[in-house]
């Protein structure tokens, strides 16, 4: 127990506002999830609605939340008896709320056996990832994995494991071995199909590792990945996030997070092992999350990408900011109506025009702080299924893609280092080196930058980058950003 009389924990629970306190006592609730990324998002989003579940709904579904990497997490929540708050950032105001829903922490690069044995509690019965893309290891457009030195060791020799794939194969495998009862593995991280994908990252883990028939078809059996949309803006915490809190709650809380107000989860009902009443916490169960993944991922998603390089270009430091850009919203508008929405069937009652609008609105809102170099991040990782699918789905049906394209020279744009005013940008990839590299070898006019660069055939599939009316599209937008920076290119547009 926290012995803090100025922190945030167990003891200090009955000096919070009335209004704060935690629907679940921490401690009371046994685990029966385990959580991988135990980040901003996952404490705003997935452990407020399974807190809520369990509140209406009772079972045993506390959240033991692993860190992959970062041990401050583990160490703030360890030291609040497993409590943080999440503060609700509305223009109207602010409400600050704590969450029970934490049964436990641990930190998988400090104890990865500890992680590995918790995977194999029959107890666990549901595990929930929220890792970024660039984790799971997976090339962007075929879905392969990527045997980087690190997975190989994982899978082939026993030593601790150090990535997410080997983590998750090796819990699997002490599961199947302790034939500890069927599990959904959920992935809640912005992939396409992130159900299909994180089943294709586990039979290719386990085929790269050998692993006999005996145990693979255990998992086969026992094992589900329902697919899941996860909606929520979380800005990574900062120190007014901090101090925000504690002038809500009165104690320091260094696990803080903050977001808006919206939230929403859909999740294919696919739980062997049983599940949370999630339905009773806001969530859509379904059979099928695809539409609602693409309506997600091709509209918020890609309005994020391209609000975030086309704002980092214009040396705006927040979301917010950018969508104050003149006539920026308006190109926004037109990538959502004329590209977005003729590149896929939303799910049935859905206005992608209209959902457009609400996200434009989300993010507007004055008191979310989401810094453009935060969504600008791992691009590579991104833009297939937020921008790259809408294009290729528009290309196959005959319809060009403009404003898409747009999207692209901006990335490419922002790829090559300096803002509108010269300022250096910087470049958070895993595949950095490679663009680095691609772009060093290219002559420096956008036609070689692109050519450089639709080469990269993790990011832009062969079909796509042989596209010439793309190709010229990409090219002319780039052009245009590059002779007259962001706001003359947005003020010209359309
Ligand atoms: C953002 C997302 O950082 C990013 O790339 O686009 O984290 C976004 O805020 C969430 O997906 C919203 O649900």
């Amino acid at each position: 127990m926290s012995a803090d009389a100025d922190r945030l924990g167990l003891a200090t629970l009955r000096r919070l506002p009335v209004e704060c306190r935690p629907l679940l006592r921490p401690g009371t609730v046994p685990a029966g999830i385990v959580h991988l990324g135990v980040g901003a998002f996952h404490r705003a989003h997935q452990a407020v609605h399974t807190e809520a579940a369990v509140g209406a709904a009772g079972g045993d579904w506390g959240i033991i939340g692993v860190a992959p990497r970062s041990t401050a997490v583990v160490d703030a929540l360890a030291a609040q008896d497993n409590l943080f708050s999440v503060t609700t950032l509305a223009a109207e105001g602010a409400t600050t709320r704590v969450v029970g829903a934490l049964a436990g922490v641990r930190h998988a690069a400090g104890d990865p056996a500890a992680v590995v044995r918790l995977l194999a509690d029959p107890a666990i019965r549901v595990v929930t990832l929220t890792v970024t893309e660039k984790a799971y290891q997976l090339d962007p457009v075929t879905g392969a994995l990527r045997a980087d030195p690190d997975l190989v060791a994982d899978l082939t020799t026993d030593r601790p494991p150090r990535t997410v794939p080997g983590l998750l194969v090796r819990g699997l495998l002490a599961r199947a071995a302790a034939d500890a009862g069927p599990v959904a593995l959920v992935s809640c991280d912005n992939l396409p199909a992130n159900g299909r994908r994180l089943r294709g990252l586990v039979t290719q883990a386990l085929a790269l590792a050998r692993v006999p028939d005996g145990p693979a078809g255990w998992i086969d059996r026992q094992v589900s990945f329902p697919g899941t949309m996860v909606d929520r803006i979380v800005p990574a915490s900062t120190p007014d996030t901090l101090d925000t809190a504690r002038r809500a709650l009165g104690v320091t809380d260094l696990a803080a997070v903050a977001a808006e107000p919206y939230s929403q989860w859909v999740v294919e009902d696919d739980f062997p092992g049983g599940r949370p009443a999630w339905e009773r916490a806001g969530a859509v169960l379904t059979g099928d999350a695809g539409p609602w993944e693409r309506l997600k991922l091709r509209t918020l998603n890609g309005v994020h990408s391209a609000t975030a390089y086309l704002g980092a270009l214009a040396g705006a430091e927040t979301v917010a900011e950018t969508l104050a850009l003149p006539r920026l919203d308006g190109v926004l508008r037109r990538l959502v109506a004329e590209d977005v929405a003729a590149s896929f069937t939303p799910p049935p009652g859905v206005s992608v025009p209209a959902y457009g609008e609400e996200v434009l609105a989300r993010f507007a809102n004055p008191a979310i702080r989401h810094r453009t170099l935060q969504i600008a991040m791992d691009g590579s990782q991104k833009l297939p299924q937020r921008v790259l699918h809408t294009i290729a789905d528009l290309r196959a049906a005959g319809r060009p893609a403009r404003w898409a394209a747009l999207v692209v020279a901006a990335w490419l744009r922002f790829l090559l280092g300096h803002a509108d005013d010269g300022r250096p940008l910087p470049l958070d990839d895993p595949l950095a080196d490679r663009i680095r590299a691609a772009l060093a070898a290219a002559p420096g006019t956008p036609a070689g930058v692109v050519d450089a660069l639709f080469a990269l055939r993790e990011v832009f599939p062969a079909d796509l980058a042989a596209d010439d009316e793309v190709r010229a599209d990409v090219t002319g937008w780039l052009t245009d950003l590059e002779r007259h920076g962001v706001r003359a290119t947005v003020a010209g547009a359309g």
